[in-house]
C-alpha cells in the first residue's frame, strides 16, 4: 500500500528558553550584515540574510538544537536553506507566498507577531518554533507594535529516495514505486519493517 503523507502544520510554543532565545535575538540583530529583503509590489518588506550551514556558530547550534527537540520533522529531510527576516518594528511585514515542495521550520526571536498560516494565525513569541509544508504563509503589518523580531526560517527537501533504502525489501519496493512513476526527490518511508507499507511524500 502506498499513501501520499503531507507536513501537517506544528506550533510549539516556547521550545526554546526565553533568556536564551532573548541573547540570541540581540545577538544576531546586531552581528548580522542585514541585506533589503524580497520586495513586494507595495514596496520594502523587511530586513534579511541568506545563509548557509556553516555560515554562522550561532545559527547552526540553534538549528541543531531545535532538530533534536523536533526529530521527527528532520529526519528523512535534507536543509537546503537559511533565511534570516528581521522585522524591526510592526511596520515591516511578510507578504503572503508560499514554497511548493518544501517543508519550512521557523524559529522566532525577540518581539511576537503573527504568522498566518493557511487560515490560522499563531503568535509567534520569542523561543517559539513552527513546522509547515506548502501552504501560503505570511507576516502581517501590525503598526502597533514598536519592538523587533527576528525569525531564522528553514527550508527542507526530502533526501533522495536512494538513500532510504537500507534492505533488499525496501530496494525490491523501491523498483516497484519507480516503475510506478517515483522520481529522485521524493521520499519514500517504510513503515512496519519495510515489508507492508511505504509513505511516499
Ligand atoms: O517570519 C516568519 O515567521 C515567516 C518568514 C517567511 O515566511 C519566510 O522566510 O518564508
Amino acid at each position: 500500500m502506498v499513501t501520499k503523507a503531507r507536513t501537517y502544520t506544528t506550533h510549539y510554543p516556547g521550545l526554546i528558553d526565553s533568556n536564551y532565545a532573548s541573547s540570541l535575538y540581540v545577538h544576531l540583530r546586531d552581528s548580522t550584515q542585514w541585506i533589503d529583503g524580497i520586495k513586494s509590489v507595495k514596496g520594502f518588506t523587511r530586513k534579511a540574510k541568506p545563509l548557509s550551514k556553516g555560515d554562522n556558530k550561532a545559527v547552526d547550534y540553534i538549528i541543531d538544537t531545535v532538530c533534536i527537540n523536533v526529530k521527527k520533522h528532520c529526519d528523512g529531510y535534507t536543509l537546503d536553506g537559511i533565511y534570516l527576516n528581521y522585522y524591526r518594528n510592526g511596520n515591516d511585514w511578510t507578504p503572503s507566498h508560499s514554497h511548493p515542495g518544501q517543508r519550512q521550520i521557523v524559529i522566532s526571536l525577540g518581539a511576537t507577531r503573527k504568522l498566518i498560516v493557511g487560515k490560522k494565525t499563531y503568535p509567534q513569541a520569542n523561543g517559539y518554533v513552527i513546522i509547515f509544508g506548502s501552504s501560503s504563509h505570511e507576516v502581517p503589518k501590525e503598526l502597533e507594535i514598536k519592538e523587533g523580531r527576528i525569525s531564522i526560517a528553514l527550508f527542507f527537501t526530502p533526501t533522495s529516495i536512494i538513500q532510504q533504502c537500507e534492505t533488499a525489501d525496501q530496494e525490491a519496493i523501491m523498483a516497484a514505486l519507480q516503475g510506478l512513476g517515483l522520481t529522485n526527490g521524493q521520499r519514500v518511508e517504510f513503515v512496519n519493517n519495510g515489508s507492508v507499507y511505504a509513505v511516499v511524500t
